[in-house]
């Protein structure tokens, strides 16, 4: 049995991914459809080796497919993600704009794969934003361990997820600083971002906090458990790709470095790289590319009896975003759209 698939903002960053990883790992696709707004209309995708023509998003008539993976920016989504279910397409919503919403399933399949079966409501299932997705499957297996009650994460994210324009403007700036060009200007970004790092991802809420500090409170208590404290510093820094994170964990019942070590090795998406006697450690540029995310530097926090400190890295394009999606379309026609 094959699946007609349409990708929605086919020719963004994650769209690619999309269409990358559906190839990739086999998906059962039969017809697929690339998506995106008229300006991208008539270029063409590489897809299993073809190619595939992309398509107005504003006229497609989604009772042409079973699956939609969209990745549009949330103003589209909040539009089309409605329109394509109202025509019996299950939406996969890579955007902020549903995550929220309590009749909308947040899921990170090694983590909550239960919580898919709520796409009946409305439809339409969100993917979490890449920071929360990786912090998720490096927590699981520690707050069954030990039940976590506080998280202090800060994150060092990649350019990547802020778009094609993004990575662009990291490059120009990098080279301006080494071939005499004029200066490149911030343009996506607040600030400079070339040998630079800026604590500022999306904008400031009235607490202080930014919009991506607490996406990662709030989805982590839709998806791993309410209770759960959170507190996020969240900074671009200049790399292209790859996600990281420090993360402070205190739980309820002590957890040793070994437990948590063991638990990690053993959770699904998870890698354990972690010896620092041979200096066996994960940076961004080794996970980009890469589908798991990646735990190093776990250690007991000598400040406190109950807390532990890991490090964890994570390509946001893949697990962070194209992946983790694909992967719920996986247990959707596993499990339902069979
Ligand atoms: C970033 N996390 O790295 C953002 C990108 O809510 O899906 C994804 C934003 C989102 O800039």
């Amino acid at each position: 049995r094959t699946y007609d698939v349409a990708v929605v903002g086919a020719s963004g960053n994650v769209g690619r991914e999309m269409l990358k990883i559906l190839e990739e790992r086999n998906f059962p696709v039969g017809k697929v459809y690339a998506l995106a707004s008229e300006r991208s209309a008539g270029s063409t995708i590489p897809f299993k080796g073809g190619e595939l023509v992309v398509e107005n998003l504003e006229n497609f008539d989604f009772s042409k497919v079973e699956i939609g993976l969209f990745s549009p920016g949330a103003s589209v989504s909040k539009v089309h993600a409605p329109r394509a279910a109202a025509a019996g397409c299950v939406v996969v919503d890579n955007t902020s704009f549903f995550r929220m919403d309590p009749d909308v399933p947040l899921v990170v399949p090694e983590v909550n794969p239960e919580a898919i079966g709520g796409y009946k409501k409305k439809g339409i299932i969100a993917n979490p934003n890449c920071s929360t997705i990786q912090m998720m499957v490096a927590l699981k297996p520690i707050h069954d361990l030990g039940t976590i009650e506080r998280v202090v994460v800060s994150t060092y994210q990649a350019v990547s997820g802020a778009g094609k324009d993004a990575m662009d403007e990291l490059f120009e700036q990098t080279r301006a600083k080494y071939v005499e060009t004029l200066e490149v200007p911030p343009k996506k970004f607040p600030k400079e971002i070339a040998f630079n790092l800026i604590p500022q991802i999306d904008l400031f809420l009235e607490n202080g906090y930014t919009k991506e500090e607490m996406k990662m409170v709030n989805e982590t208590k839709k998806i791993l458990d309410p209770s759960i404290a959170v507190t996020a510093t969240c900074v671009r820094v200049g790399v292209f790709n790859g996600h990281s994170e420090s993360v402070n964990v205190q739980t309820k019942h002590k957890v040793t470095a070994a437990q948590a070590r063991e638990a990690l090795q053993k959770m699904d998406g998870v890698v354990v790289v972690d010896d620092p006697s041979q200096g066996h450690y994960i940076t961004p540029a080794e996970a980009s590319g890469k589908d798991a995310t990646y735990v190093s530097r776990i250690r007991e926090d000598e400040s406190h009896e109950n807390c532990l400190n890991f490090w964890c890295v994570s390509d946001n394009l893949r697990k962070g975003a194209a992946l983790n999606a694909v992967q719920i379309a996986e247990v959707l026609i596993r499990d339902y759209l069979k």
